[in-house]
């Protein structure tokens, strides 16, 4: 018998491989710079894989940081639970160990969605406004995912012009994203936490509506710890910060999140 064609009987399989193997065996439908999106065998959800990839100025610095797929996707899925708890359509359907969520599959909308309660980054970059200042309102801008571009911000028109969405659509996305952000920012604030900006991204579902999708940890946001401005998120790699202390910052989100040690 040639080697190739030896088979273990599927039971065995699934012994060794475990429930990851199986699961993630899907078809791979698209690949970005820190997930993967699989088929499973319902083909209105799909399985999102967190990569340990860790990248900044649109792709141009990139690293690999061991563990951190299993941070950051135990993360989402904590974060996507609570808004789903409090009637903020996502699609998120349920955590799979150790890095994967399932959702509902969704028809992405080529858009970041930013929210500021406190400047900094870009808008201190693009803006006369000192770091740190509060913004009342809430700031919300919109991004076209377009990294050879560099990500040109958007506003109604455009979206329009664009055939990225209707005007009834993008109000409707801003009230979601203005909710989301009141939930994430009381919900941070009772840990201790700041919520100074973030980021989603948002598609239509099956039946038309618009879901929150992607992911939500400290990729796409930057939260600062209460008192101290202590940055807990990816900023710190943006700022030149060693792959060590970088992960660090990973972990200590996790556990101010979650109360509990990352199994990694
Ligand atoms: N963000 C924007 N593009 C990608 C991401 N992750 C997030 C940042 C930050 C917020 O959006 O993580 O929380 C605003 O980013 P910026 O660079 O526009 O100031
Ligand atoms: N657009 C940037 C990137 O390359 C955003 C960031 O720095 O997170 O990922």
């Amino acid at each position: 018998m040639r080697l190739s064609s030896f088979r273990l009987p599927r039971i065995t399989q699934n012994m060794l491989w475990g429930r990851k193997m199986s699961e993630s065996a899907g078809k791979v439908l698209s690949e970005g710079k820190t997930k993967i999106v699989r088929e499973t065998k319902d083909r209105n959800i799909v399985l999102l894989e967190f990569k340990d990839s860790i990248t900044a100025l649109d792709g141009e610095k990139k690293d690999v940081l061991k563990g951190k797929s299993v941070v950051n996707s135990q993360i989402s899925a904590h974060f996507f639970k609570l808004l789903a708890k409090k009637g903020v359509p996502t699609h998120f359907v349920e955590f799979v160990e150790p890095n994967m969520m399932k959702v509902k599959k969704l028809k992405m909308l080529p858009v970041e969605i930013v929210c500021r309660n406190i400047a900094a980054g870009h808008l201190v970059k693009n803006f006369p406004v000192k770091e740190g200042t509060p913004l009342n309102p809430p700031v919300v801008e919109f991004y076209l995912k377009d990294d050879a571009r560099h990500d040109p911000m958007l506003n109604e028109d455009h979206f329009v012009i664009l055939g990225i969405a209707s005007r009834d659509e993008v109000k409707k996305i801003k009230e979601l994203t203005l909710k989301t952000n009141k939930i994430l920012s009381e919900y941070l604030k009772s840990k201790n936490l700041v919520l100074v900006d973030f980021k989603i991204e948002v598609g239509r579902g099956e039946d038309g509506k618009i879901y929150v999708g992607d992911e939500i940890n400290g990729d796409s946001m930057r939260i600062w710890e209460a008192g101290t401005n202590k940055i807990l998120d990816k900023d710190v790699y943006r700022k030149g910060a060693s792959m060590e202390d970088v992960m660090n910052t990973y972990i200590q989100l996790y556990q101010k999140l979650l109360g509990k040690t990352p199994p990694i």
